[in-house]
């Protein structure tokens, strides 16, 4: 199996499975409301060729005529079809925006959504059901917990340098954009892709990067836009993009992209009202603005409101929204001790707080630097009382693996959702901020940059397939539990084998934690090169860099000191109770102990153990963890298909060896910084392991690399040849 239904593949159960069920699948299905190529109809196709899939049965469309008094059929449409069409369904007020009722009573089912989207959504509940061979009979209204759940690509038009089509995409290339500038002819892969974000209820998508060109604009693209939607309608995904704030200037004629100015804002009124002439349905914007380079309106001593406001009004009249992005950090000084780029997001839009129109979202990421193994939440989250907000996570494994790594994300996204910010001293944990509960605002929720690629696989990896699934699932409801979503999808990605669920279900839940051993524990981040790469080891890096991401390491002591009383005044931006916690050593958890202090080397945490013992025994235990991975899954083989099994496999064993050089590479880098040894005498030793510089080179030389611990042995070997 190539991976390319991803968790939709509807293959057949065994007949052990199915025995006793098959007489009450329903053989006809009756469908009330439009059935006009929208989500309904896709619906309808997706459940007829669910149940051919899994059970090799051919059901047929029920006459309109006898729909609602029909038994043994599915009854799926919207609650004010079936209203309309057969009697008042008391469960219908339940529903809010895209949720829907589901119930199965031997063979008979009724989906029916609040709108169409919810139908579709409530169709692949039943059929994620029926794979999983659950036929147990149910009844219940499920609803969003907030309306915001897109999907965010890193795809760039123009496949320039270094960076491949996808900023951060380790699946491929893109499936929208040619890497000339254009969007694709052949985009086949959209609906499929579709397909995966509506059955785990994600309803809008981002399809460009943000760090945008403003060529997306020019007329051909947006027939090429408008054609993107067009496959997207039929999943209830709506389409936006990103914005190059300098657009006017760089697209348009102007010399000019002040956003108070008039005939900037006619640009984009005009540009605006085009986009929707061609998409009605378009869903809006998405900007990065005045951040690592891209322009905005502080260029013209403007605010960031009055540069999300600029969009804000351009859509509005169309129903779009304005997702407008939190990470800015731009224009601190990072030598300054007292800087700090986790401050920057509060010190940025703190004061705007009110100032920003109703349609707009500030888009935060999870955490205040930029996704990491370990963060705390963002502060901003508890800043902005009157302005909808919602949460960026990444299922691209920018820092934690580039999809090479099994990390399977949820537990780390738990420790942010359930991160009580204690705003006015009352329970106020992210998820329900996000969510609109805490301040009372109706748009909120979720961005998820996913970066698939043209890779059969998606994102690279079928294992880190279930990031995507689990995000769309926590989208829905931050509640659910990480294991439970994990197990649903292993039973649809590789079948009911309970080997298979136990050992994928026990692997993904070890290995954040694992990631989190081998590459900076104790919330000093990920100790990955910051340089560029966000991939392998690199501590050194993590200092004396442009990009204010500093663990203030020395000879003596190490972490950020982001106290009020003596360090950069970061834990000052959480709401009193969260804030004194953080100032003092004593009631900070040790996975945060480095990123709220800076301490000695020696410093006692609360385990019982020093700084530097801590760093050495989890880089140890994290490797161990995951050199179990590999044998784990090897004893699957014949219960997975073999492309399946082997390209894992591949990656597993990869993963076995990274997670070596990770460890040696940063307790070599803290040992040799600190000259404290470990305890446990545990040197840099491989007695089995043959170093490339000890064999006879042809065509190769020895080069130091920067820094020595990060090479096995000191130093790498490289080709002579050039290029
Ligand atoms: C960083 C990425 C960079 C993105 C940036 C962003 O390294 O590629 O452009 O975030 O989110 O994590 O804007």
């Amino acid at each position: 199996e190539t991976g390319i239904d991803g968790w939709l593949r509807y293959a057949p159960l065994s007949s052990s499975h199915v025995k006793g069920h098959v007489g009450n699948i329903p053989s006809t299905i009756a469908v009330l409301g439009s059935t006009k190529g929208g989500p309904l109809d896709t619906a309808v196709s997706e459940i007829r060729k669910g149940i051919h899939g899994i059970f090799g049965r051919t059901v047929k469309i029920a006459s309109k005529k006898n729909a609602c008094h029909a038994s043994n059929t599915i009854i799926i449409g919207t609650v004010e079809a079936f209203e309309a069409a057969c009697s008042d369904f008391p469960s219908g007020n339940q529903l809010k925006e895209d949720g829907f009722w589901l119930s199965t009573s031997h063979n008979s089912v009724k989906i029916l959504g609040q709108n169409e989207r919810g139908a579709l959504y409530g169709a692949f509940e039943y059929l994620s059901m029926l794979g999983q061979a659950n036929f147990s009979n149910v009844a219940y209204a499920t609803n969003p917990s907030a309306p915001i759940r897109w999907a965010n690509q890193w795809d760039n038009l123009n496949a320039s340098g270094t960076h491949g089509s996808i900023e951060r995409g380790y699946g491929g290339s893109s499936i929208f954009f040619d890497g000339v500038g254009h969007i694709k002819d052949d985009l086949s892969r959209v609906p499929l892709y579709g397909r995966l974000l509506a059955s785990v209820r994600i309803n809008g998508i981002v399809i460009s990067n943000v760090n945008a060109d403003a060529t997306l604009l020019n007329k051909d693209n947006l027939e090429g836009l408008s054609e993107i939607a067009d496959l997207f309608r039929p999943w209830g995904v709506r389409v936006g993009i990103s914005l190059n704030f300098a657009s006017p200037q760089l697209l348009g004629d102007l010399d000019t992209f002040d956003p108070l100015d008039e005939s900037v804002v006619t640009w984009w009124t005009d540009k605006t009202d085009e986009i929707y002439s061609q998409i009605p349905d378009f869903v809006g914007y998405l900007v990065k603005a005045n951040s690592e380079g891209q322009p905005g309106p502080i260029t013209y001593n403007r605010t960031l409101a009055d540069g999300a406001n600029l969009f804000a009004k351009a859509v509005e009249p169309h129903g779009g929204i304005v997702m407008f992005r939190a990470f800015v950090y731009d224009k601190l000084d990072w030598n300054d001790w007292h800087a700090d780029r986790a401050n920057a997001a509060v010190e940025f839009f703190g004061d705007l707080d009110g100032e920003f129109d109703d349609n707009v979202v500030v888009q935060i990421k999870y955490g205040p630097i930029d996704f990491q193994v370990r963060e705390p939440a963002s502060p901003l989250f508890a800043n902005l009382r009157k302005t909808s907000m919602a949460i960026e996570l990444q299922i691209t494994q920018e820092y934690l693996g580039q999809q090479c790594h099994l990390v399977y994300l949820p537990p780390l996204w738990r420790t942010i959702f359930d991160f009580d910010m204690r705003v006015d001293g009352k329970e106020s944990k992210a998820q329900d901020i996000i969510t609109g509960n805490v301040f009372n605002r109706t748009l909120g929720g979720y961005a998820g940059v996913v970066n698939v690629g043209t890779n059969q696989t998606w994102l690279g990896s079928h294992l880190s397939l279930s990031n995507l699934y689990a995000f769309g699932r926590l989208a829905w409801n931050p509640a659910e539990d990480s294991v439970s979503i994990l197990e649903d999808w292993t039973r649809l990605t590789f079948g009911l084998d309970d080997g298979v669920l136990e050992t994928i279900t026990s692997m993904s839940m070890a290995s954040w934690p694992a990631y989190e051993n081998y590459s900076g524990n104790l919330g000093i981040q990920t100790l990955t090169d910051i340089l560029y790469t966000h991939y392998g080891p690199n501590p050194a890096s993590q200092d004396n860099n442009g990009w204010g991401q500093w663990t203030r390491a020395n000879g003596q002591s190490i972490g950020m000191d982001r106290t009020v009383s003596n360090g950069t005044g970061n834990a000052g931006q959480y709401p009193n109770e969260v804030a004194a916690a953080y100032e003092l050593p004593e009631t900070t958890p040790d996975n945060l102990m480095l990123w709220f202090h800076h301490v000695p080397y020696t410093f006692k945490l609360h385990s019982g153990k020093t700084v530097i013992q801590s760093f050495y025994d989890a880089h140890h235990k994290g490797a161990e963890t995951v050199q179990d991975f590999q044998f784990a899954w090897a004893a699957l083989k014949g219960k997975v298909d073999k492309e399946r099994f082997e390209h894992e496999l591949y990656r597993l064993r990869y993963q076995a060896g990274h997670s070596i050089v990770w460890r040696d590479a940063i307790n070599e880098f803290y040992r040799n910084l600190s000259g404290i040894p470990d305890e446990a005498g545990r040197v840099r030793h491989h007695p089995y392991r043959i170093e490339a510089e000890s064999m006879k080179l042809d065509g190769y030389s020895i080069i130091a690399v920067e820094p020595a611990e990060t090479a096995s042995n000191y130093t790498a070997i490289v080709t002579n040849s050039t290029g």
